[in-house]
């Protein structure tokens, strides 16, 4: 019994359309989401994935076919069939592109636009440069942004970048680190600018990535919503030590993140003559000693023990 070539080929492209579309789904090429519109992203790389494993496998499926079926016989010398040219097939083949494409970019161009990409709501009051250069540098702003609203305001963090690190400054509580915190479902503004030359702030986790520029502040925000430690990776070759151009961005429980920021906040001048300054010259012998025995793995008898010891011992 011979199949009609026609089913063959129907059955061949619902094989390749079913591979497609589980593969699409199952590359495992990217790393977690760690945000809301991170998934956004996933979808158009997915659809492209998509697209390319049905290309891959039919392109591919078609010279392994003929590479079998049409190879030379042995004692054959005769010359192929002159074949020039096939007008309906090359309007098919140059057709088919250009739709993927149209697709591709209509698809993109709404998910950047629904991550506040077209139009990046800036929080006005915490960026003085924009308000310095008016209404055209505010059309002009670079970068993503959208995520707070009025009962959910963004978390502000001034991002500088410098050869060859991240620095990150909360202008609300005046904490200055070198690794990002951020609270689960919190939404979080980044002002970022460079102090040197371009530095680029990406986090893949994000699936986010803006150019740090010197003198010209840029803007992104997200809404992290899975807690965990991300990479935050210099990604624009900005001299010798590029590569270790790296930090961390820690999404946080709102306790846990809470619990940060009252550990780290400056000391208030207030109470700074209690806590931050102790004059070792008040302390006894013991006192002074204890933290350092510690780290030594001594306990405090000891010290003790050792001061009475060297009590004659001018210190
Ligand atoms: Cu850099």
């Amino acid at each position: 019994m011979k199949i009609p070539s026609n089913i063959i080929t129907l059955l061949v492209g619902i094989v390749i359309t079913l591979v497609s579309l589980w593969y699409g789904q199952n590359h495992g090429l990217l790393p977690v989401a760690a945000s809301e519109d991170a998934q956004q992203v996933d979808n158009i790389f997915n659809f492209m994935m998509t697209i390319a494993t049905g290309l891959f496998l039919l392109i591919e499926g078609v010279i392994v076919y003929s590479v079998i079926k049409f190879r030379r016989r042995k004692g054959d010398t005769s010359d192929g069939p002159p074949i020039e040219g096939n007008v309906p097939l090359e309007i098919l083949w140059t057709a088919i592109p250009t739709v993927i494409v149209f697709i591709l970019a209509l698809y993109t161009f709404e998910a950047y636009n629904n991550m506040g990409g077209l139009d990046p709501v800036i929080s006005k009051d915490t960026a003085p440069q924009q308000i310095a250069m008016g209404d055209q540098q505010h059309r002009i702003a670079l970068g993503i942004g959208k995520s707070a609203t009025e009962d959910n305001p963004a978390i502000m963090v001034d991002v500088k970048g410098i050869q060859y690190a991240w620095i990150f400054t909360y202008p609300e509580t005046g904490i200055i680190t070198g690794e990002l915190h951020a609270p689960i479902n919190r939404p979080v503004q980044l002002n970022i600018d460079a102090g040197d030359v371009i530095h680029a702030f990406w986090v893949p986790q994000l699936r986010l990535k803006q150019d740090a520029i010197p003198g010209r502040e840029a803007f992104l925000s997200f809404t992290a919503n899975r807690e965990g430690d991300y990479p935050i990776i210099c990604a624009e070759l900005c001299g010798a030590y590029h590569g270790g151009m790296k930090s961390v961005l820690h999404v946080d429980s709102a306790e846990a993140y809470a619990e940060w920021e009252q550990a780290n906040k400056p000391v208030q001048e207030a109470n700074m003559g209690e806590t931050a300054l102790v004059d070792p010259k008040n302390m006894s012998d013991p006192e002074f000693l204890s933290p350092y025995a510690e780290e030594m793995g001594m306990n405090h008898n000891m010290v003790a023990e050792l001061a009475n010891h060297n009590s004659d011992h001018a210190f």
